[in-house]
């Protein structure tokens, strides 16, 4: 035994995983934890067991990089029902998250004990595989269906308190080794429970399913809907016969694409936050920020701050910019209250964090200030000039410009190794992606602290490069490109959404934009015009130029009755658009689906080219976290065959 260590606390034995980062169930975990019941049973000074971890959490599941690997027994069921049929009875003391197959494991445990802070769960759908060791035939035996199904399909983990009102585990405790060994001892003074596999399980009727079919359904997403069938099967079959079922499931579903593609994206999302380049460069300390601007994107990103702890102070024009700039902030502490994410008191604390001045002498302080105003080169300038006289030397400087090029921005700067880009997604203190783009200029510890803040922040930070763009708008630009260029042979503009929508988009490429506004693109166009750029005329310029700019003019690419945000295919937009259509394109779904992500594809490819993304994965996560890319199709690179991961 490694990785398992056995302590006697009486006649009870403390079994402690040490399999550090998560305790993932490798092949070798499955080893010992089978050779280890085996070894409690024969022992006669033994009557109960407790299995804990060392380190940050329980067995947090199976070892995702086993995935790819053909599977070794024993098998995680296996492991599962040894620990059920162990003569002496297990107890499982859960902190941090007891997920996938460590919670399987701890449903083959007698009783389930947890720390308030720790959160049980099957996340599998959210790899594109379901629980493949009776987490849709045990949990239902535990928790009844109806909780079971929000579980298997979402893959959220549940805290350990609504977990012990559904009955998922036993109690939660303070002390979780010495209450786990107490339990364990009160125990074996009474009569124990059933084991989890024999307890009932009652079929439901036909319309529940249908409904939970319909709340679990993602386009495109398979993994929720196997995990609904093989709860249901479990519920109108025997244990035996739905365990047989479960795995068939998940085996099928583990060398699925689906699988690969959230595999990938699963490792590219803890791999972007801690770019290898970027190892044992130290990061500035960053405790209070300078926002400059107070609109939308500034009041997000101080919010986004001050959430992290920091300390704010918003820079305005005047007074009444000012007030509005932290009504502006205040607003989406309130919303969290309403969401019940945050209670008054603690929305009392956040303002109390968030000041504001039109005085930039008060950023003498300042660990960082980043600048959100208005798109102009002017309006930056004097911002930063203003900034480079007032703000500490060693105070890294950033712009959240979307287009404009840094380098230009920091022109003038004294000392522009402290300047870097960080361009946010609005809403700032929801949308994840971080686009991080340094000059040449920018200081290896400047970057450093951008990626620093991307982690403190909770975002997802990818380094970009300068082009008009960076990563994902550039390629937001050839996406549309493209669909346009659909339009022009003919293909339906509904037909084009529904495609993508079928594709797993929450919503297609007009739809997008009628709810955007039509216009942003088109006066960036307009300006680039107007700097003696060759920009050629696009489709959204002809309806914006006839005052149709999306659902705030109550037509765009779609028309839309009043009040209502239904589009509706347009009759005046086929006039407008009628001399610039030449064909009778008839493309199915999936291939208008294939064209547009196969766009999207070659230009991230071109990006890599020209080294503005460091990698495939990066270019995926920009359009997973700021596009909408559906998670489960791994980003346009994956899907483009254009990555190294494992299949
Ligand atoms: N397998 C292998 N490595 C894992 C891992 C796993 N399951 N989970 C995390 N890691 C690595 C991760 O790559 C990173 O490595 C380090 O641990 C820290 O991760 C049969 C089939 C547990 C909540 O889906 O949700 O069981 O980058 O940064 O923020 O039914 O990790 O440091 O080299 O995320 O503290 C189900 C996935 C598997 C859990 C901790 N389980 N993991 O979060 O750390 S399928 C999951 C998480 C299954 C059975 C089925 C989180 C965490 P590196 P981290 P964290």
């Amino acid at each position: 035994m490694t990785l398992l260590t056995v302590r006697r606390d009486g006649e009870i034995a403390v079994v402690t995983l040490d399999n550090p980062p998560v305790n993932a169930i490798s092949e070798a975990v499955r080893k010992e934890l089978f050779e280890m019941v085996g070894q409690l049973d024969a022992d006669p000074g033994v009557r109960a067991a407790v299995l804990i971890c060392a380190g940050r959490t329980f067995l947090a599941g199976a070892d995702v990089r086993e995935f790819g690997k053909p599977p070794v027994e024993p098998h995680l069921p296996e492991v599962v029902d040894r620990i059920e049929g162990a003569e002496k009875p297990w107890v499982a003391a859960i902190h941090g998250a007891a997920l996938g197959g460590g919670f399987e494991i701890a449903m083959g445990c007698r009783f389930r004990i947890a720390v308030e802070s720790a959160r049980v769960g099957l996340p599998e759908v959210t790899l594109g595989v379901i629980p493949g060791a009776s987490g849709t035939v045990r949990t239902p035996r535990l928790a009844g269906i109806e909780t079971t199904v929000d579980l298997v399909t979402s893959g959220r983990p549940m805290p350990a308190g609504k977990a012990l009102k559904a009955g998922l585990i036993d109690a939660v405790v303070s002390d979780l080794e010495r209450d786990a060994v107490a339990f364990a001892r009160a125990a074996l003074d009474a009569e124990l429970p059933l084991p989890v596999s024999q307890r009932p399980l009652a079929p439901m009727p036909e319309a529940f399913w249908q409904d939970a079919r319909k709340r679990a359904a993602k386009p495109g997403h398979q993994a929720p809907l196997r995990a609904l069938d093989s709860l249901r099967f479990a519920t109108e079959h025997d244990f035996a016969e739905a365990m047989e079922h479960e795995r068939e499931t998940f085996l099928d579903l583990r060398g699925s694409d689906e699988a690969a593609a959230l595999r990938h994206i699963f490792f590219a999302e803890r791999a972007a936050p801690k770019p290898s380049a970027l190892k044992g460069i130290e990061p500035r300390p960053v405790r209070t920020v300078g926002v400059i601007g107070g609109g939308t994107m500034g009041a997000g990103i101080a919010g986004a701050c001050r959430e992290a702890g920091m300390e704010i102070l918003l820079i305005e024009r005047d007074d009444e910019a000012v007030t509005r700039g932290l009504a502006n902030v205040g607003k989406i502490f309130d919303s969290a209250v309403k969401r019940g994410k945050l209670s008054a008191e603690d929305r009392a604390g956040r303002m109390a964090g968030v000041r504001g001045s039109t005085d930039y002498a008060d950023l003498a302080d300042a660990d960082l200030v980043i600048e959100a105003v208005f798109e102009e080169i002017g309006v930056k300038r004097a911002v930063f000039a203003e900034l480079g006289r007032v703000c500490r030397a060693d105070a890294v400087l950033a712009t959240n410009t979307s287009y404009l090029d840094p380098r230009a921005i920091a022109e003038g700067l004294p000392d522009p190794s402290r300047f870097i880009g960080l361009h946010f997604f609005s809403p700032a203190h929801i949308m994840k992606l971080l686009e991080i783009v340094p000059t040449p200029d920018t200081a290896p510890d400047v970057l450093a602290t951008g990626f620093a803040l991307g982690r403190a922040l909770n975002k997802m930070p990818v380094q970009a490069g300068i082009c008009e763009g960076f990563i994902g708008n550039r390629i937001l630009k050839r996406y549309r490109a493209e669909a346009e260029a659909l339009v022009k042979q003919g293909v339906a503009i509904a037909e084009i959404d529904a495609a993508m929508r079928g594709y797993g988009f929450r919503m297609g490429p007009f739809e997008a934009q009628d709810l955007g506004g039509l216009d942003i693109a088109f006066l960036q166009r307009e300006g680039a015009r107007a700097e003696g750029q060759d920009v050629p005329e696009t489709l959204g310029d002809i309806l914006v130029r006839a005052g149709r700019k999306g659902q705030k003019t109550g037509g765009g690419w779609y028309d839309y009755a009043e009040g209502d945000r239904t589009p509706k295919p347009s009759a005046s937009v086929a006039t407008l658009l009628a001399d610039r259509v030449s064909g009778s394109a008839a493309l199915s779904g999936p291939e208008i689906a294939d064209r547009l992500v196969g766009a999207m594809a070659a230009e991230g490819e071109a990006i890599l080219r020209e080294g503005i993304a460091q990698s495939p994965q990066d270019i995926d996560l920009v359009e997973i976290h700021g596009y909408g890319f559906p998670r489960w199709k791994g980003g346009p690179m994956f899907a483009a065959g254009m990555t190294a991961s494992a299949r």
